[in-house]
């Protein structure tokens, strides 16, 4: 049984149905290959279709599903946070980021393709995703939503976001980080994205509430860093599966990861510590008349997932 099946009985069934819909909903706004740059298009569907856990898109829907907003109103936020999400796998994947031949089991893009093609499927997926927050269909059509949109996209994107932290881990490499300027890493890289795909759903509900977006807020950034401490654990455990114990874990306790600077069990504790405060969070949703659960099991996935 999946192990969030005590809180939300159907969350299994629920996420695959959001990972097919966000599945078609990509589909549906990619440039088609038919057309030309046949093979910039070709790249782009690659690196976006048919992979992933859809995580960022899932978190838009279930923040919908906490605060009554149809599916078909936030297909193009959800769209949105994951080709930025696409992108900067394409763009981290590149020799002069990590230099990885494979993501998802397949080539990387710049290995099936080449370096000009990724770093521009990169360049054109960003811009798509803007796209899809200023006149896509489907969200909102208020302006001063799309704004709210744009602008909550965009700086978790930034400099104070996501390429921000990007930007911090290449400076880190061969330097001992504080626990501290582990943690600012990783809001940024990584949780800073995940961030925003709350906010921005929250952002669509019809009448936003101060208080609940607080709530939000709230719940977003402890899973963000909590998302991100799961995956340095995940590495280090599957290094150490591979690669054997001691080697494994040297291995992996190289990088400025939270498990190579606070160990591995205070890594668990932070991790733990993070999603009990996101679950305290949501209480006040309940309280508001709103459903905690869906956010509530998303945080479970996101903690106790095994991949
Ligand atoms: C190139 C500007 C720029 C930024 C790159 C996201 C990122 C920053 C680098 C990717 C490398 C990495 C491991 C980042 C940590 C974030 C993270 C856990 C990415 C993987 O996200 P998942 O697990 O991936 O959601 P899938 O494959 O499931 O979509």
């Amino acid at each position: 049984p999946s192990p969030v099946a005590g809180r939300h009985p159907d969350f299994a069934a629920q996420l695959k149905q959001w990972q097919a819909r966000i599945e078609r909903e990509l589909l549906a706004r990619l440039p088609s290959p038919e057309i030309q740059p046949q093979r910039l298009h070709e790249a782009i569907r690659y690196s976006v279709l048919g992979g992933g856990k859809r995580v960022r898109p899932a978190l838009v829907y279930a923040t919908g599903a906490a605060l009554g907003i149809p599916e078909s109103i936030l297909d193009g936020a959800a769209c949105a946070v994951e080709l930025i999400h696409a992108y900067s796998l394409v763009h981290d994947d590149l020799p002069a980021m990590d230099n990885d031949d494979l993501r998802r089991g397949l080539p990387t893009c710049h290995k099936k393709f080449d370096e000009a093609t990724a770093i521009l499927v990169g360049d054109s997926l960003q811009c798509l995703a803007f796209e899809l927050l200023a006149d896509g269909p489907g969200l909102p059509s208020q302006p001063s939503v799309r704004l709210k949109l744009v602008q909550l996209l965009a700086v978790a994107s930034g400099t104070s976001g996501m390429a921000g932290g990007q930007a911090l881990d290449l400076a880190a490499i061969g330097r001992k980080l504080s626990l501290a300027e582990v943690e600012e890493m990783h809001v940024r890289k990584t949780g800073a994205l995940i961030h925003a795909c709350v906010m921005m759903a929250g952002a669509c509900a019809p009448q936003p509430s101060e208080s609940v977006t607080r709530v939000l807020d709230e719940y977003a950034r402890a899973i963000g860093l909590a998302f991100q401490i799961q995956d340095d654990l995940l590495d280090v455990e599957g290094d150490v599966a591979v690669i054997g114990k001691a080697t494994g874990a040297d291995k992996a306790l190289d990088k400025p990861t939270y498990p190579s600077v606070a160990g591995i069990e205070p890594s668990r504790q932070r991790m733990h510590e993070l999603h009990t405060r996101a679950l305290a969070a949501l209480a006040k949703l309940d309280a508001a008349g709103l459903q905690s659960a869906p956010l509530a099991a998303m945080s479970d996935w996101l903690v106790l997932r095994k991949y």
